[in-house]
């Protein structure tokens, strides 16, 4: 194949392999309102909070009072009429409307509003989907809310396309209040950890990684994250979580890097990034080398480091580029390193949709990046007579658009 073939095949394959989105925030419809899709929740999505807010001088109260609409209507104003929507997160919201076929040049929300009015959830899911290429989507599950454990404790048919991941970030990050909620459900746990709280903590898992059906479990944890430590997360980590994946086969994702709340005023659009200690992830692979680990992290400074951790461990699957992670520039260099580094066996992108329309710009945006880095090392093959073909291709993109993580999850 030539230099300009191969980089067209390379596109085409990227752009027609479906993906198994590994993380999103996305839900089967059967979850009613907590599935979030439409021109409003597109605009209300907090990276264009926090953005908006770059220019509003409004108190934040005033802005948190006010209803979703007019809520919309002033991030419009300041992100898109005011000044030129660059960012990657403004620039998304375009890539959804043009994909969709709607003329975003004309700037006109209203009529935007009455088109979205026109859909039902489980047909626009279908839309998203075939627009995005996404043949599955994983959720993130958490029996700690409200409104999302009713629905699993109800019980109902499942979307085929959306897969259970079970979320437990309060377990690790605020034991004392979890204990209790644990308590309330009827596991006897106490929060110094006496009597059979390990036991009972594993039942929980164990219950829950059942009754969702879950793939993976996991958790968003900030950058002081150590580990071995006398902490509370330490010990539910050894002495529940790890006996646990090893029981029911569950690797256990690693989120680490976000310190929540840094600005609380912005509410969910406050948390910021801090920089990982990675020996922490390579401590928790080495000592629990049945265990399974996914990780990705929030720092760019993290990156190479947790690349190199891979290197060491094959119990470790690093993923994504997470949140501020997500921007071309990054998403290029990051990628570009970790195919360097550890080849194939990775999963890039993930998409952390919080809105369902969202699939359609994360994928459009990121596919032509993955394909730019990887045909350039398919380049670099064919300048030594190795020319991959069309299969090994596939196969390829395959494994990095979910394949190799269904592996990883898969292997025993
Ligand atoms: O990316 C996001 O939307 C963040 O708010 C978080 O949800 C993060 O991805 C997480 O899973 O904690
Ligand atoms: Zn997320």
């Amino acid at each position: 194949m030539h230099a300009q073939s191969l980089r067209a095949t390379v596109a085409e394959v990227v752009e027609k392999t479906p993906v198994f989105d590994i993380h999103t925030h996305l839900y089967d419809p059967v979850f009613g309102d907590l599935l979030l899709w439409g021109i409003d929740e597109l605009l209300i999505y907090h990276y264009l909070v926090s953005e908006s807010f770059r220019w509003m001088d409004m108190p934040y109260e005033k802005f948190w009072a006010a209803p979703k609409q007019q809520q919309t209507e002033w991030i419009w104003n300041e992100l898109f009429l005011k000044h030129s929507p660059v960012s990657e997160a403004c620039r998304g919201v375009l890539t959804v409307l043009n994909k969709l076929g709607l003329d975003v040049n004309k700037r006109d929300l209203p009529s935007l509003r009455k088109w979205f009015a026109g859909w039902k959830p489980e047909d626009y899911v279908t839309r998203c989907c075939e627009l995005a290429n996404v043949r599955k989507i994983a959720m993130t599950n958490t029996p700690f809310d409200d409104a999302e454990r009713p629905v699993w404790e109800r019980g109902f048919t499942r979307d085929p396309r959306f897969a259970a991941a079970l979320r437990f970030d309060p377990l690790l990050v605020d034991w004392p209040n979890a204990a209790k909620r644990l308590h309330g459900w009827g596991y006897k746990v106490s929060a110094d950890f006496s009597g059979q709280t390990f036991a009972e903590v594993r039942r929980f898992l164990a219950d829950w990684t059942k009754k969702i059906g879950a793939q993976y479990c996991m958790v968003s944890l900030p950058p002081d994250f150590e580990f071995p430590a006398q902490t509370d997360a330490a010990k539910i980590i050894e002495h529940a979580i790890m006996p646990h994946g090893r029981e029911h086969n569950q690797a256990f994702a690693l989120m680490i890097g976000v310190r929540r709340n840094v600005n609380p005023q912005l509410q969910l659009a406050g948390d910021s990034v801090g920089i990982a200690d990675v020996t922490a992830v390579e401590r928790l692979c080495a000592a629990f080398p049945q265990n399974k680990f996914l990780c990705t992290m929030l720092a760019r400074e993290n990156q190479h480091a947790l690349c190199v951790a891979a290197r060491k461990f094959r119990n470790l699957h690093i993923f994504g580029c997470w949140w501020f992670m997500n921007v071309p520039s990054i998403i290029e260099e990051i990628t570009r390193m970790r195919l360097e580094l550890i080849g194939l066996s990775v999963t890039p992108q993930h998409s952390d949709c919080r809105v369902l329309d969202q699939l359609t710009y994360k994928w459009a945006h990121s596919r032509p990046i993955i394909a730019k880095v990887l045909a350039e090392k398919y380049d670099d093959l064919a300048a030594t007579g190795w020319q991959p073909t069309r299969e090994e291709i596939e196969r390829d993109v395959h494994g990095l658009l979910g394949g190799a993580f269904e592996e990883f999850i898969g292997r025993r």
